[in-house]
């Protein structure tokens, strides 16, 4: 007789699991997906690019719904949260339905295709007391909350510099192209607002600098690409096919600085053959430097007047930041997943009113996205005016 297994806690004493949809069944849906998952809710349904899509995507996902349209997803009174993945020019009028259908939402960037929809989202998120984030991962490197704390501790005293690079290599090819490419589907900024964007928010992040001027100037290193897409990071698509002429950047030069005089500079770009993800800066202080390579991101190099150091990643040492999201030992290297991980799972716990803190400061919301897409406007229009240009707030 097989021993009787321990009684299951009734629901009532487990919090109900969070229900979740997916719109957009990509690479990047996948990875909300599974980060959803580990954060404990219960995936309900998922809408993809058609409606047979829908059906093949649940079914491989093994989750209940296969949406016909956004208006079924938000009739489904099991769905709490409201995961956008689909291409950017959606992204604006989805967020804003499921926001107004009352659900959380948690947005994949740039939130918005221009300033005007970005700051009604904004707005509207907080008008009606609803969590909606932004998915700036890389504030969830355990050495990104050690840096931040740092400086906040007045470790590297006044910043002097800030400098960097996010290069990566998957548009390389003429005969590779991405809905990115076609300015209705992407929006007027390629490479800079899917990339760019992130550089600007880790370094303002961590820095606690805001930057007000910019002048850039943007690229399109391949003038024309295959009128055929293929997902991000998948090569070439149709080589012998039609071409369209490119509109939007494949990289960009930009000076910043802050109104306090912090000097800033950065190079975007998805042209950069053998560079495959690399967010990379320098901060240098009155009192000392630090670099963080998102390559790397299990170690911290730390500058000073009388040479470096180089921290390693370690559950057992530094800020509370580091060792809360630290989540195996030193060693076992952590990354880009266990960044989105811990970014739902804060996301999960604001929905819950259940955000510390620190948790609350670090957790990247539509005010993040709003800011996001004030740079990129002053970036597009610094490139076109071959001027400095004020950042807006
Ligand atoms: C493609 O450039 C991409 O997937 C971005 O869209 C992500 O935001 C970035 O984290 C990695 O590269």
């Amino acid at each position: 007789m097989p021993r009787p297994l321990p009684a299951v806690p009734p629901a009532t004493t487990r919090p109900q699991p969070l229900g979740v949809a997916l719109v957009g069944a990509g690479m990047i849906a996948d990875v909300h997906r599974r980060s959803a998952i580990l954060a404990g809710a219960d995936i309900v349904g998922v809408l993809a690019s058609t409606p047979e899509r829908s059906r093949q995507v649940a079914q491989e996902w093994g989750v209940d719904r296969a949406y016909e349209d956004l208006d079924a997803v938000l009739a489904d009174d099991r769905v709490h949260v409201v995961h956008i993945c689909t291409p950017n020019a959606t992204h604006a009028p989805y967020a804003e339905a499921a926001l107004r259908a009352g659900r959380h939402v948690v947005c994949e960037k740039p939130l918005a295709a221009d300033v005007e929809q970005a700051q009604l989202l904004a707005r509207l998120a907080e008008e009606l007391g609803l969590v909606a984030t932004v998915p700036f991962v890389y504030r969830y490197h355990p050495l990104i909350r050690e840096l931040r704390a740092r400086r906040m501790a007045g470790e590297f005293g006044e910043w002097y510099l800030a400098h960097g690079s996010y290069l990566q290599d998957w548009m390389l090819s003429p005969d590779t192209s991405s809905w990115r490419v076609d300015s209705e589907l992407g929006g007027p900024s390629r490479a800079f607002a899917d990339i760019g964007s992130h550089w600007c928010d880790l370094v303002e992040w961590v820095s606690g600098e805001s930057f007000t001027e910019v002048l850039a100037h943007t690229s399109i290193a391949i003038p024309t690409r295959p009128a055929t897409t293929g997902p991000s990071f998948s090569g070439p698509t149709a080589p012998d096919g039609a071409r369209v002429a490119v509109q939007t950047e494949d990289s960009a030069a930009v000076l910043l600085r802050t109104a306090g005089g912090l000097l800033g500079s950065t190079v975007v770009s998805q042209v950069s053959a053998g560079r495959k993800n690399r967010l990379w800066f320098e901060l240098d202080g009155a009192q000392g430097s630090a670099v963080f390579d998102q390559e790397n991101p299990e170690t911290l190099w730390l500058g000073d007047a009388d040479g470096h150091r180089v921290l390693v990643r370690d559950p057992g040492h530094g800020s509370a930041e580091q060792r809360r999201l630290s989540r195996l030992p030193a060693g076992h290297v952590q990354g880009y997943a266990q960044c989105f991980e811990a970014f739902v799972a804060d996301t999960y716990a604001a929905v819950r009113g259940e955000l510390t803190a620190a948790q609350r400061e670090g957790l990247p919301t539509f005010t993040d996205g709003l800011r996001s897409a004030h740079l990129v406007d002053a970036v597009l229009h610094s490139s076109r005016d071959n001027a400095w240009t004020k950042v807006e707030s």
